[in-house]
Protein backbone atom coordinates (compact mmCIF):
# COMPACT_ATOMS: atom_id res chain seq x y z
CA UNK A 1 0.00 0.00 0.00
CA UNK A 2 1.42 3.17 -1.38
CA UNK A 3 2.42 5.97 1.85
CA UNK A 4 -0.54 7.90 2.61
CA UNK A 5 -0.76 10.86 4.08
CA UNK A 6 -3.58 13.37 3.24
CA UNK A 7 -6.87 11.71 3.17
CA UNK A 8 -10.36 13.31 1.86
CA UNK A 9 -14.04 11.83 2.99
CA UNK A 10 -17.34 12.50 1.21
CA UNK A 11 -20.28 11.64 2.87
CA UNK A 12 -23.65 11.57 1.83
CA UNK A 13 -27.29 10.74 3.26
CA UNK A 14 -25.90 7.39 4.06
CA UNK A 15 -23.96 7.84 6.68
CA UNK A 16 -26.93 9.35 8.39
CA UNK A 17 -29.22 6.47 7.93
CA UNK A 18 -28.70 4.69 10.94
CA UNK A 19 -29.23 7.95 13.02
CA UNK A 20 -32.66 7.67 11.62
CA UNK A 21 -32.51 10.61 9.18
CA UNK A 22 -34.12 10.34 5.57
CA UNK A 23 -31.97 9.64 2.73
CA UNK A 24 -32.63 10.87 -0.62
CA UNK A 25 -33.54 8.62 -2.73
CA UNK A 26 -35.34 6.06 -1.01
CA UNK A 27 -36.96 2.95 -2.27
CA UNK A 28 -39.90 5.37 -3.28
CA UNK A 29 -37.66 7.80 -5.26
CA UNK A 30 -39.13 10.79 -3.21
CA UNK A 31 -37.95 12.20 -0.66
CA UNK A 32 -40.24 12.40 3.01
CA UNK A 33 -43.21 12.31 0.42
CA UNK A 34 -41.68 15.24 -1.67
CA UNK A 35 -40.09 15.48 -6.01
CA UNK A 36 -36.71 16.84 -4.77
CA UNK A 37 -37.44 19.33 -7.77
CA UNK A 38 -40.40 20.45 -5.78
CA UNK A 39 -37.82 21.37 -2.77
CA UNK A 40 -34.72 21.87 -3.48
CA UNK A 41 -34.32 24.51 -5.95
CA UNK A 42 -34.51 28.31 -5.76
CA UNK A 43 -37.81 28.10 -8.60
CA UNK A 44 -38.87 26.15 -5.99
CA UNK A 45 -38.53 28.28 -3.19
CA UNK A 46 -39.79 31.21 -5.54
CA UNK A 47 -43.41 29.27 -6.79
CA UNK A 48 -44.19 28.51 -3.16
CA UNK A 49 -42.07 29.50 -0.44
CA UNK A 50 -43.94 28.34 2.86
CA UNK A 51 -43.92 24.20 1.18
CA UNK A 52 -40.00 24.71 1.18
CA UNK A 53 -40.02 26.43 4.27
CA UNK A 54 -41.79 23.64 5.66
CA UNK A 55 -40.09 20.76 4.43
CA UNK A 56 -36.75 22.62 5.74
CA UNK A 57 -38.33 23.42 8.98
CA UNK A 58 -39.38 19.82 9.48
CA UNK A 59 -36.05 18.65 9.04
CA UNK A 60 -34.41 21.14 11.26
CA UNK A 61 -36.77 20.39 14.25
CA UNK A 62 -36.16 16.26 13.63
CA UNK A 63 -32.79 16.68 13.55
CA UNK A 64 -32.79 17.83 17.49
CA UNK A 65 -33.90 14.07 18.18
CA UNK A 66 -31.56 12.90 16.12
CA UNK A 67 -27.59 11.24 17.41
CA UNK A 68 -24.29 10.83 15.70
CA UNK A 69 -23.79 7.22 15.14
CA UNK A 70 -20.67 4.73 14.77
CA UNK A 71 -19.83 5.98 11.75
CA UNK A 72 -20.08 9.92 12.61
CA UNK A 73 -17.95 8.83 15.50
CA UNK A 74 -15.31 6.78 13.79
CA UNK A 75 -14.71 9.61 11.61
CA UNK A 76 -14.21 11.97 14.35
CA UNK A 77 -11.83 9.77 16.24
CA UNK A 78 -9.79 9.47 12.48
CA UNK A 79 -9.82 13.53 12.51
CA UNK A 80 -8.44 13.56 15.64
CA UNK A 81 -5.85 10.99 15.46
CA UNK A 82 -4.69 11.60 11.77
CA UNK A 83 -1.16 13.18 11.42
CA UNK A 84 -1.70 13.84 7.94
CA UNK A 85 -3.84 16.43 6.43
CA UNK A 86 -7.43 15.36 6.56
CA UNK A 87 -10.66 16.73 5.32
CA UNK A 88 -14.32 15.29 5.51
CA UNK A 89 -16.80 17.21 2.71
CA UNK A 90 -20.10 16.09 3.53
CA UNK A 91 -22.98 16.98 1.11
CA UNK A 92 -25.05 16.36 4.47
CA UNK A 93 -27.18 19.23 5.74
CA UNK A 94 -27.48 17.62 9.12
CA UNK A 95 -24.73 18.43 11.90
CA UNK A 96 -24.10 14.87 13.15
CA UNK A 97 -20.37 14.95 12.21
CA UNK A 98 -19.54 18.18 14.36
CA UNK A 99 -21.58 16.56 17.12
CA UNK A 100 -19.62 13.58 17.50
CA UNK A 101 -16.46 15.95 17.23
CA UNK A 102 -15.18 16.27 13.87
CA UNK A 103 -13.24 19.54 13.02
CA UNK A 104 -11.52 19.30 9.75
CA UNK A 105 -14.76 19.08 7.34
CA UNK A 106 -16.92 21.17 5.76
CA UNK A 107 -20.81 21.36 4.34
CA UNK A 108 -20.04 22.09 0.94
CA UNK A 109 -24.63 22.08 0.24
CA UNK A 110 -24.86 24.31 3.44
CA UNK A 111 -26.55 23.57 6.87
CA UNK A 112 -29.82 23.23 8.30
CA UNK A 113 -28.80 24.76 10.87
CA UNK A 114 -27.87 27.84 9.46
CA UNK A 115 -30.21 30.86 7.74
CA UNK A 116 -29.20 33.02 5.03
CA UNK A 117 -30.71 36.79 4.87
CA UNK A 118 -31.53 37.94 1.43
CA UNK A 119 -32.08 41.41 2.64
CA UNK A 120 -28.50 41.65 3.53
CA UNK A 121 -26.41 38.88 2.70
CA UNK A 122 -25.76 38.09 6.49
CA UNK A 123 -25.77 34.16 6.96
CA UNK A 124 -26.11 33.12 10.99
CA UNK A 125 -26.67 30.09 13.11
CA UNK A 126 -30.26 29.20 13.39
CA UNK A 127 -32.01 26.38 15.23
CA UNK A 128 -35.58 27.49 15.03
CA UNK A 129 -37.88 27.74 11.88
CA UNK A 130 -38.44 30.28 9.36
CA UNK A 131 -41.86 29.67 8.30
CA UNK A 132 -42.94 31.96 10.13
CA UNK A 133 -41.05 35.09 8.92
CA UNK A 134 -38.98 35.70 11.53
CA UNK A 135 -36.90 39.24 11.06
CA UNK A 136 -33.45 39.32 10.34
CA UNK A 137 -31.35 39.69 13.87
CA UNK A 138 -28.80 41.79 11.36
CA UNK A 139 -30.93 44.00 9.10
CA UNK A 140 -34.56 43.34 10.87
CA UNK A 141 -36.22 43.26 7.86
CA UNK A 142 -38.81 40.38 8.36
CA UNK A 143 -39.59 37.37 5.84
CA UNK A 144 -36.32 37.71 3.67
CA UNK A 145 -34.69 34.58 6.16
CA UNK A 146 -33.82 31.37 3.21
CA UNK A 147 -32.30 28.10 4.56
CA UNK A 148 -28.53 28.38 3.72
CA UNK A 149 -28.59 25.25 1.65
CA UNK A 150 -27.42 24.77 -1.65
CA UNK A 151 -30.30 23.97 -3.90
CA UNK A 152 -29.94 22.66 -7.28
CA UNK A 153 -28.69 24.75 -10.23
CA UNK A 154 -27.02 27.06 -7.20
CA UNK A 155 -22.97 26.55 -6.37
CA UNK A 156 -21.85 24.73 -4.16
CA UNK A 157 -19.88 26.08 -1.03
CA UNK A 158 -15.55 26.27 -1.20
CA UNK A 159 -15.11 24.65 -4.20
CA UNK A 160 -11.91 25.60 -4.60
CA UNK A 161 -10.92 24.39 -1.14
CA UNK A 162 -12.29 20.87 -2.20
CA UNK A 163 -10.70 20.69 -5.40
CA UNK A 164 -7.14 21.69 -3.36
CA UNK A 165 -8.13 18.78 -1.38
CA UNK A 166 -8.57 16.73 -4.26
CA UNK A 167 -5.17 17.10 -5.97
CA UNK A 168 -3.06 16.73 -2.94
CA UNK A 169 -4.58 13.55 -1.87
CA UNK A 170 -3.26 9.95 -1.46
CA UNK A 171 -6.64 8.69 -0.22
CA UNK A 172 -9.89 9.72 -1.24
CA UNK A 173 -12.94 7.64 0.64
CA UNK A 174 -16.45 8.13 -0.43
CA UNK A 175 -19.12 7.21 2.07
CA UNK A 176 -22.74 6.94 1.79
CA UNK A 177 -23.38 8.41 -1.15
CA UNK A 178 -25.29 7.86 -4.41
CA UNK A 179 -23.05 9.38 -6.74
CA UNK A 180 -26.36 10.83 -7.99
CA UNK A 181 -25.41 14.41 -7.93
CA UNK A 182 -22.67 16.77 -9.25
CA UNK A 183 -20.01 18.00 -8.51
CA UNK A 184 -19.56 15.74 -5.72
CA UNK A 185 -20.26 12.39 -7.47
CA UNK A 186 -17.08 13.70 -9.91
CA UNK A 187 -15.03 14.28 -7.33
CA UNK A 188 -13.16 10.20 -7.39
CA UNK A 189 -12.16 11.18 -10.83
CA UNK A 190 -10.87 14.45 -9.53
CA UNK A 191 -8.76 12.18 -6.89
CA UNK A 192 -8.29 9.46 -9.51
CA UNK A 193 -6.56 11.66 -11.52
CA UNK A 194 -4.18 13.01 -9.40
CA UNK A 195 -2.88 9.90 -8.29
CA UNK A 196 -5.13 9.17 -5.15
CA UNK A 197 -5.92 5.66 -3.98
CA UNK A 198 -10.31 5.60 -3.88
CA UNK A 199 -12.35 3.60 -1.42
CA UNK A 200 -16.30 3.11 -1.31
CA UNK A 201 -18.23 2.44 1.34
CA UNK A 202 -21.78 1.59 0.46
CA UNK A 203 -24.95 -0.21 1.16
CA UNK A 204 -25.01 -0.91 -2.43
CA UNK A 205 -22.69 0.37 -4.97
CA UNK A 206 -22.88 3.68 -6.38
CA UNK A 207 -23.78 4.89 -9.57
CA UNK A 208 -19.96 5.92 -9.97
CA UNK A 209 -18.23 2.25 -8.12
CA UNK A 210 -16.55 1.39 -11.05
CA UNK A 211 -14.16 4.68 -10.49
CA UNK A 212 -13.21 3.41 -7.30
CA UNK A 213 -9.67 0.75 -7.06
CA UNK A 214 -12.07 -0.51 -3.96
CA UNK A 215 -15.64 -0.84 -3.37
CA UNK A 216 -16.90 -2.41 0.41
CA UNK A 217 -20.73 -3.27 0.55
CA UNK A 218 -22.59 -2.50 3.86
CA UNK A 219 -23.75 -0.46 6.35
CA UNK A 220 -21.59 2.89 6.98
CA UNK A 221 -22.03 1.76 10.94
CA UNK A 222 -20.05 -0.96 10.75
CA UNK A 223 -17.52 -0.75 7.58
CA UNK A 224 -16.77 2.63 8.62
CA UNK A 225 -15.53 1.90 12.68
CA UNK A 226 -13.51 -0.97 11.06
CA UNK A 227 -12.01 1.09 8.30
CA UNK A 228 -10.85 3.75 10.59
CA UNK A 229 -8.84 1.00 13.13
CA UNK A 230 -7.43 -0.37 9.98
CA UNK A 231 -6.13 3.19 8.71
CA UNK A 232 -4.91 4.42 12.06
CA UNK A 233 -2.67 1.06 12.61
CA UNK A 234 -1.19 1.55 9.49
CA UNK A 235 -0.45 5.24 9.90
C1 LIG B 1 -24.41 22.88 -9.63
C2 LIG B 1 -29.09 20.09 -0.40
C3 LIG B 1 -23.64 24.49 -11.12
C4 LIG B 1 -30.54 20.03 -0.38
C5 LIG B 1 -28.50 18.89 -2.37
C6 LIG B 1 -26.94 16.71 -15.70
C7 LIG B 1 -25.73 16.07 -15.57
C8 LIG B 1 -24.85 16.41 -14.55
C9 LIG B 1 -25.19 17.41 -13.63
C10 LIG B 1 -26.40 18.02 -13.77
C11 LIG B 1 -27.28 17.69 -14.78
N1 LIG B 1 -28.37 18.46 -14.66
C12 LIG B 1 -28.22 19.28 -13.57
C13 LIG B 1 -27.02 19.02 -13.04
C14 LIG B 1 -26.42 19.66 -11.88
C15 LIG B 1 -27.04 19.15 -10.61
C16 LIG B 1 -27.06 17.64 -10.57
O1 LIG B 1 -26.04 17.00 -10.31
N2 LIG B 1 -28.24 17.07 -10.81
C17 LIG B 1 -28.36 15.62 -10.80
C18 LIG B 1 -29.70 15.24 -10.18
C19 LIG B 1 -28.21 15.11 -12.21
N3 LIG B 1 -26.19 19.64 -9.54
C20 LIG B 1 -26.42 20.87 -9.04
O2 LIG B 1 -27.36 21.57 -9.37
C21 LIG B 1 -25.38 21.37 -8.05
N4 LIG B 1 -24.99 22.68 -8.46
O3 LIG B 1 -24.18 22.01 -10.43
O4 LIG B 1 -24.14 24.17 -9.84
C22 LIG B 1 -23.34 25.91 -11.12
C23 LIG B 1 -22.17 26.30 -11.74
C24 LIG B 1 -21.87 27.64 -11.74
C25 LIG B 1 -22.73 28.56 -11.14
C26 LIG B 1 -23.89 28.13 -10.51
C27 LIG B 1 -24.22 26.79 -10.51
C28 LIG B 1 -25.95 21.53 -6.66
C29 LIG B 1 -26.34 20.19 -6.13
C30 LIG B 1 -26.72 20.34 -4.67
C31 LIG B 1 -28.20 20.07 -4.50
N5 LIG B 1 -28.49 20.01 -3.05
N6 LIG B 1 -28.67 18.89 -1.06
C32 LIG B 1 -30.97 19.44 0.91
O5 LIG B 1 -30.23 18.62 1.50
O6 LIG B 1 -32.07 19.80 1.31
S1 LIG B 1 -28.24 17.43 -3.16
C33 LIG B 1 -28.67 16.13 -2.16
O7 LIG B 1 -28.64 14.94 -2.96
C34 LIG B 1 -27.66 15.82 -1.09
O8 LIG B 1 -27.10 16.95 -0.52
C35 LIG B 1 -26.64 14.99 -1.78
O9 LIG B 1 -25.61 15.80 -2.24
C36 LIG B 1 -27.32 14.53 -3.01
C37 LIG B 1 -27.17 13.05 -3.21
O10 LIG B 1 -27.74 12.46 -2.13
P1 LIG B 1 -26.91 11.36 -1.31
O11 LIG B 1 -26.23 12.03 -0.17
O12 LIG B 1 -26.04 10.55 -2.20
O13 LIG B 1 -28.10 10.51 -0.79
P2 LIG B 1 -28.92 9.43 -1.62
O14 LIG B 1 -30.20 9.20 -0.89
O15 LIG B 1 -28.95 9.77 -3.06
O16 LIG B 1 -27.99 8.13 -1.46
C38 LIG B 1 -27.77 7.60 -0.18
C39 LIG B 1 -26.83 6.45 -0.38
O17 LIG B 1 -26.52 5.91 0.89
C40 LIG B 1 -27.42 5.33 -1.22
O18 LIG B 1 -26.50 4.93 -2.20
C41 LIG B 1 -27.64 4.18 -0.21
O19 LIG B 1 -27.34 2.92 -0.76
C42 LIG B 1 -26.62 4.52 0.85
N7 LIG B 1 -27.00 4.09 2.20
C43 LIG B 1 -28.24 4.08 2.75
N8 LIG B 1 -28.14 3.63 4.03
C44 LIG B 1 -26.82 3.39 4.27
C45 LIG B 1 -26.09 3.68 3.12
N9 LIG B 1 -24.76 3.53 3.03
C46 LIG B 1 -24.12 3.07 4.14
N10 LIG B 1 -24.76 2.77 5.29
C47 LIG B 1 -26.09 2.91 5.40
N11 LIG B 1 -26.71 2.59 6.56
Amino acid sequence: MPEITNIVILTGAGISAESGLATFRGPDGLWEGHRVEDVATPEAFARDPSLVQAFYDARRARLKSAEPNAAHRALARLDAEWPGELLIVTQNVDDLHERAGARRMLHMHGELKSAWCLGCDARMRWEGDLGDHPACPECGAAGRLRPDIVWFGEMPYEMERIDGALMQSDLFVSIGTSGAVYPAAGFVQTARHYGARTLEMNLDPSLGSYHFHESRIGRAGELVPMWVEEVLGSS
